[in-house]
């Protein structure tokens, strides 16, 4: 009995100390290959175009843009076929921290947002013993879920910029203010950031610029960088013969002026020489060179700012030795349209704007100077980035870690051969139709469907194949010539397998479904059918354009300026449009003033004058653009004198852009003070009618706008007596 109990003891007691040898051995292995784990700095401007960074080697390299971010490449590994899966801001933001695309992250357009909990890489960084910070531009609406963050609300200021922090109170309201250019603000609080940071554990640093994004301002110090410089021009601005389809060009290009927002005065609603080259006495040609230059420049010196801010940030890693322990990362949030195809901005599957920079730099595994054509995409970032920190992919996520490639440059075995692309916000703001696409290494095949997410605004639907091997520059649609049928035939098949796989094939927009398969094969029956469209969609546009270009139109604008009155309401612009009447009621909002909650330049610009006013809004096609991450955004009515009102018009744009009416309220008050709610939108229309009922009398009427989401109102008109 003894001799077993002896036994007994002893067996415990080995057992208890190969458990506890164990333990202490696991422990110190575990404290070690923490140690050893590299911090993360992931860098991500926006807007900022691989062709505008020097290391890639375009016509602008020569202007030398980004001397800091080129040591990057050279001491490091460059991605050639980085690209973005929806080229716009808060989708691809999406893709990168849920690393999913945005069918599945639901961020389909710059509407979308990331809740707390599906902020995934932030989370699994956190779980993986990270440190995590995101400081910068965020722009997925939600708190982000890092132990520290101080974000620009929504695209936030260029000057004197606020953020939200997350030690200055409770989110949303708690607000922080800062002096100066965002570039060199956001530096700083990265900087302040790493100095307080917690050293012994690595850290997870998401540093987000807002520059080089338009409505430029740079800071003064970079006004004369430039200013005599001639900022080469791409080609393709002024030649590409065989340059896009029907989806682009129209029938015989008669939707030329209506399609993309063009540098030259080719789009005749939205053209950069109307900002930038407006005297009329200009060439066509000199109008659009001029615009080109001074848009180019504006953007330049914004890029500078942030590649000089960005040698400051090294030399502080530097300055702490921790530089070559830290993965860095220089990214753009996606590509962007420098002119190219008379072009400005994203949105398109064409390569300036489906391509990001990636740069890494780790000495410790990647050696220097490496560039690599191997396809990766912004999904794959957050894998990636998780496996640096030792963790691996989780589940939910659909991209996939290319360390590997990063560090030996060679594609791991059943690597991705292609991307896979969609643009969902059909002709909003920039007038692109909506698209998906393959893009190969050697190939580029893009479907135009062109229509919005309810099938409706519709473009003509039409196919482009380039050969990027014979046509880097995607001026030749290879579509039609028989010799590339073969092609076509098999990427349309590795284009379906591909959205099977991820799971993209429109079963929430039964519309998009209709049209994509009336247009795939492209048969003569959908070729005749995409004229008539093509037909349509020009008759409709140049009826728009000449009731904006009418001298009677230009001669009822007396003013172009709003008069703001003292508390802030806006007297509405003169107009001789005749008063309107519904139901016998007249129209009593012509001598009204209004408010809006959010003024400044997002929520309000002139064209805003004409919402009580009966005139059509010039140029833009809507009065009031609801901010998208205004927390109460509302407009406020008040007539001229208190009285019955009987029935409120509110008249939405809804030109195809999948918008939002959650939230859309009315509510009425006689002091602006006690208001009533009296009707909210269930679903988005073109227009509204109100029926406020008898016995009404109020003077001011308040029209919440969605929380969620954007809309853009045209008109209100209130009836009553
Ligand atoms: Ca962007």
């Amino acid at each position: 009995m003894m001799q077993i109990r002896d036994q007994f003891l002893k067996t415990a007691l080995m057992t208890s100390m190969i458990l506890c040898i164990t333990l202490e051995s696991r422990a110190a292995q575990h404290k070690t290959r923490e140690d050893a784990r590299p911090n993360i700095l992931f860098i991500m401007s926006d807007d900022h175009a691989a062709h505008a960074v020097g290391a890639y080697r375009s016509r602008l390299a020569k202007l030398n843009p980004t001397p800091v971010i080129d040591t990057l490449a050279q001491e490091g590994i460059l991605f050639e076929n980085c690209f973005v899966t929806n080229s716009i801001c808060t989708p691809s933001r999406a893709c990168i921290i849920t690393g999913q695309y945005n069918h599945v992250n639901g961020a389909h357009t710059l509407a979308g947002r990331i809740a707390p909990e599906n902020q995934y890489l932030a989370i699994e960084m956190r779980r993986a013993g990270y440190q995590t910070a995101m400081i910068g531009k965020w722009h997925l609406k939600e708190e982000p879920n890092f132990d520290y963050y101080k974000v620009l609300p929504g695209q936030g200021s260029y000057h004197d910029p606020s953020f939200k922090e997350k030690t200055a109170g409770a989110w949303p309201n708690n607000v922080v203010q800062m002096q100066g250019h965002s570039s060199d603000c956001i530096t700083d609080s990265t900087l302040a950031w790493l100095k307080d940071r917690d050293k012994t554990r690595p850290f997870f640093l998401m540093h987000h610029y807002k520059a080089p994004h338009d409505m430029f301002t740079n800071a003064p110090r970079y006004d004369v960088y430039l200013e005599d410089v001639d900022i080469p021009e791409p080609e393709s601005m002024w030649r590409q013969p065989d340059f896009g389809s029907i989806a682009t060009r129209g029938h015989r290009d008669e939707c030329l002026p209506f399609i993309g927002t063009s540098i030259g005065r080719r789009h005749v609603f939205r053209n950069y020489t109307k900002s930038y080259a407006k005297d009329p006495s200009l060439s066509d040609e000199a109008a659009k060179r001029l615009a080109y230059q001074v848009y180019l420049k504006k953007f330049l010196r914004c890029v500078k700012g942030v590649d000089d801010n960005l040698g400051r940030l090294f030399d502080y890693l530097k300055q702490e030795g921790i530089f070559d322990e830290t993965v860095v990362i220089y990214t753009g949030d996606q590509g962007f349209m420098l002119g190219e195809h008379d072009y400005m901005d994203k949105r398109w599957m064409y390569d300036e704007s489906q391509r990001m920079p990636f740069l890494v730099r780790y000495p410790a595994s990647i050696r220097p100077g490496q560039r690599t054509d191997a396809i990766v995409e912004n999904v794959d970032f957050g894998p990636t980035m998780l496996d640096f920190a030792g963790a691996a992919t989780p589940p939910y996520m659909q991209g996939r870690s290319f360390k590997s490639i990063c560090e030996t440059g060679r594609e791991p075995p059943n690597w991705k051969q292609a991307a896979y692309y969609r643009y969902w916000m059909h002709m909003a703001h920039h007038w692109n139709p909506s698209h998906f696409g393959i893009r190969t290494k050697d190939y580029k095949l893009i479907f135009y469907y062109g229509c919005d997410m309810n099938g409706g605004n519709q473009t003509p639907p039409g196919w482009e194949l380039y050969d990027l091997k014979e046509d880097p520059r995607e001026v030749n649609n290879v579509y039609d010539n028989p010799d590339y049928a073969e092609t076509v035939g098999r990427l349309k098949q590795q284009l379906a397998q591909l959205r099977r796989r991820i799971q993209d094939t429109d079963e929430d927009f039964p519309e998009i479904k209709q049209v994509v398969e009336a247009f795939w094969d492209y048969d003569e029956t959908a070729k005749a059918k995409a004229i008539q469209i093509s037909h349509d969609y020009a008759a409709r546009e140049r009826s728009r354009s000449t009731r904006n270009r009418t001298p009677r139109n230009r001669s009822t604008r007396p003013g172009r300026k709003a008069v703001i009155l003292p508390g802030g309401y806006i007297k509405t612009t003169d107009s001789k449009a005749p008063l309107q009447i519904h139901a016998g009621f007249p129209e009593i909002s012509r001598t009204a003033t209004y408010r809006i909650s959010h003024p400044g330049p997002a929520g309000f610009n002139p064209d805003n004058a004409y919402l009580l006013s009966g005139e059509n809004p010039p140029q833009k096609p809507h009065a009031f653009h609801s901010a998208e991450d205004a927390e109460q955004p509302f407009i406020v009515v008040k007539l001229e004198k208190p009285g019955p009102v009987r029935y409120i018009r509110i008249v939405n744009r809804t030109n195809g852009f999948h918008e939002r009416a959650e939230g859309l309220t009315v509510w009425v008050s006689a002091n602006e003070q006690d208001w009533r709610q009296l009707w909210q939108a269930e679903k988005v229309a073109a227009e509204w009618l109100v029926d406020v009922g008898e016995d009404t009398v109020c003077r001011y009427i308040k029209i919440g706008l969605p929380r969620r989401g954007t809309l853009h109102l045209n008109k209100v008109i209130v009836f009553g007596k």
